[in-house]
């Protein structure tokens, strides 16, 4: 949170400064008059009526300077919280954050019914541009936090919470579930990945395209095994008969960076053991293990993998 890389998080990281320089100055300044106090010996002159006046002045003096330090504080909050609450212009998109135990989904508005897609724990955002987010949950209270680009929000079941994320410079940056949220909270990670603008529209319009056709005999057959067993249960790929929400959208998954949260990287090796046995991965997550054959494994993993 102290390297921003977008205006939110620019004005957090600039009063969080404000905050510790003005406590350091004051603590210094206490722990100074602390020490010339116990250096100093007692005086006869420490009775007189003038002596009370002058340390009634100075204790008045200070005081006065106490809230004004405090005032100062409470105006650079206000000044810095309206920048987080209100966007610097129009949305350039608008975009559901729904909080899953121990997942995120982000869910893309458009217009068009058809066009609407989710792309399951990687948010990708235009750079210079501020993106208008939806955010609830669906269970528990969840934290969405990219300490880089934006303060936390708080996911809270039943209630919308508007807010907006933006960034400078094209980069990924990690967000973490920042609110506990049962077992496997600390693996609920999620990636943003800025890029400019026309790779953006060029990542959106193809989320917005059905699962590609299996392409080889080993794909097609793992598309059988996939749609025969209970995978569909949970799982959508848009263009077939998997039609689910309960777990991620699979339609284009092998473009994503992780699996699961941010927690393993999206390679063959990671996927071929979540598939098998998630729980000795993510333990208490919300896949059952599944007893596929080495050869229905295998097809199961070259049609998943053919997901991009
Ligand atoms: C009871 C529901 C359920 C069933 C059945 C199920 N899954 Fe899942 N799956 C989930 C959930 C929930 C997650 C997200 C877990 C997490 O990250 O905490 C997930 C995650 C995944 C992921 C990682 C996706 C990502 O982007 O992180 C893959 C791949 C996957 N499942 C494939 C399968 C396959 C293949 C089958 C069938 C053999 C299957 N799943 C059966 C619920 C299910
Ligand atoms: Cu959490």
């Amino acid at each position: 949170m102290f390297d921003p890389h977008g205006p939110i998080a620019r004005s957090i990281a600039t009063h969080g400064w404000w905050l510790l320089l003005m406590s350091i100055a004051v603590y210094l300044v206490v722990m100074v008059a602390l020490l010339i106090a116990l250096g100093r010996r007692r005086r006869e002159i420490d009775d007189q009526p003038e002596t009370t006046r002058r340390l009634t002045r100075n204790v008045s003096i200070a005081v006065a300077l106490t809230v004004v330090i405090l005032v100062g504080i409470a105006a650079s909050s206000v000044v810095s919280g309206r920048g987080i609450y209100s966007p610097s212009g129009a949305g350039a998109v608008t975009v559901d954050v729904v909080g899953h135990q121990w997942w995120w989904d982000f869910q893309y508005h458009d217009v068009t019914p058809s066009d609407v897609f989710t792309s399951p724990n990687e948010l990708h955002i235009p750079v210079g541009l501020p993106v208008v987010i939806k955010a609830m949950s669906t269970d528990v209270i969840h934290s969405f936090w990219v300490p880089n680009l934006m303060g936390k929000r708080d996911l809270i079941p039943g209630i919308v919470t508007n807010t907006w994320i933006q960034a400078d410079e094209p980069g990924v940056y990690r967000g973490q579930c920042a609110e506990f949220c049962g077992h496997q909270h600390a693996h609920m990670a999620l990636e943003v990945v800025a890029e400019p603008m026309n790779t953006f529209q060029a990542w959106i319009r193809h989320q917005r395209e059905p699962a590609a056709e299996p392409a080889t005999d080993e794909e097609r057959r793992g598309k059988d095994v996939f749609m025969q067993s209970t995978c569909v249960t949970c799982h959508a790929i848009r263009g077939t008969d998997a039609g689910s929400h309960l777990g991620p959208e699979l339609t284009h998954v092998a473009s994503r960076l992780t699996i699961a949260a941010g927690t393993l990287p999206n390679a063959r090796g990671h996927l071929a053991g979540w598939i098998a046995n998630s729980q000795s991965i993510k333990p208490g997550n919300r896949m059952p293990p599944n007893a596929l054959t080495p050869d229905d494994l295998q097809a199961v993993l070259a049609y998943v993998r053919s997901l991009r």
